[in-house]
């Protein structure tokens, strides 16, 4: 493959400082030796530009530095669309979950009926009238799929960049009563905990896959929010949540998608080195990328 890294050095999207350092800390536990060690072709583009100068004016509590988001969001948009348009993968480093709001923006207009893989302990469905946080990175999703301000929904001026039909969330353990109702409402498929306990990590993806086979999607997004597994695994992220998915089932997961030749495009994301221990965090992401990537042991 010809894998283009892509950093947002971002944080806006949430209140713990420290994850705008998460594509620093993925590069220096050798993401791109690891890469080009399978045999890709691998250029690190380098990172957005992100103002480290909070925009003036009000605070609106409900949509936390939504200037910084839609300035960040946009350049990232224009830099995936502009990655897909040369043939090559997209390889995105959070930064915090907001981001995925500029990487599924660069997307859409690239595939019409694009699917996505969120391996997430939460939904990310929040709306300013339902976030319990303010934060924007509890909200990708519902606006990728059209919901949300207006300046969100509409990045690269279309909308919206995905169908909630296309979608799968899984690891899901940490959902909100508004997000709860907007799954339900739309039709998003989610494999929770409990799915993930009862019929195994092989069973879900097998299913997945095959939704998204039989949906006929033209493209597979993988967005990874290193939350998504246990704490025990990832501890250097800003929202953990107990009771997650292993580290193995993790690989399981990664080497499936590897398998069905369907990833078209991906991001990890959340990796804070501050909350960290001895970069354990990006350790885990650079590991489940080389078996995204295709890794083999023999
Ligand atoms: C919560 C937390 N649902 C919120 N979301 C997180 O603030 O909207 N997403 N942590 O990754
Ligand atoms: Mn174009
Ligand atoms: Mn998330
Ligand atoms: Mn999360």
């Amino acid at each position: 493959l010809n894998i283009s890294i892509i950093g947002v050095p971002t944080d806006y999207g949430q209140t713990r400082r420290g994850v705008d350092m998460g594509p620093s800390a993925i590069r220096y536990a050798g993401i791109v030796e690891r890469l080009e060690a399978i045999g890709h072709d691998v250029q690190d583009q380098g990172d957005i530009r992100v103002s480290q100068k909070l925009a003036d004016g009000a605070v609106d509590e409900k949509l936390l530095n939504l200037e910084e988001v839609v300035d960040v969001s946009t350049a990232l948009a224009n830099s995936v669309h502009e990655v897909v348009e040369q043939k090559k993968f997209p390889l995105v480093f959070g930064g915090d979950h907001s981001i995925a709001i500029g990487t599924l923006a660069g997307l859409g207009e690239h595939y019409k009926n694009l699917g996505v893989i969120w391996y997430d302990a939460h939904a990310d469905l929040n709306t300013p009238e339902t976030t319990p946080s303010g934060n924007i990175h509890g909200m990708p999703l519902a606006v990728s799929i059209g919901l949300g301000h207006e300046r969100l929904v509409q990045i690269r001026n279309y909308a919206p960049k995905i169908k909630p039909e296309n979608v799968i969330i899984i690891g899901a353990r940490s959902v909100d009563p508004g997000e709860r109702e907007l799954i339900r409402q739309q039709g998003i498929k989610v494999y929770t905990m409990h799915e993930i306990d009862r019929l195994g990590m092989t069973r879900v993806m097998e299913d997945a896959l095959a939704y998204l086979k039989e949906r006929n999607v033209d493209g597979l997004h993988l967005s990874l929010d290193l939350d998504g597994l246990d704490p025990l695994y990832t501890p250097g992220v800003g929202t953990p949540v107990p009771g997650g998915i292993t580290y193995r089932e993790s690989h399981l997961a990664m080497e499936m998608l590897q398998e069905s030749g369907m990833v078209t495009s991906a991001e990890f994301v959340e990796v804070n080195p501050i909350l960290d221990e001895k970069n354990t965090t990006a350790n885990v992401a650079v590991a489940l990328m080389g078996s995204l990537f295709g890794e083999t042991l023999v």
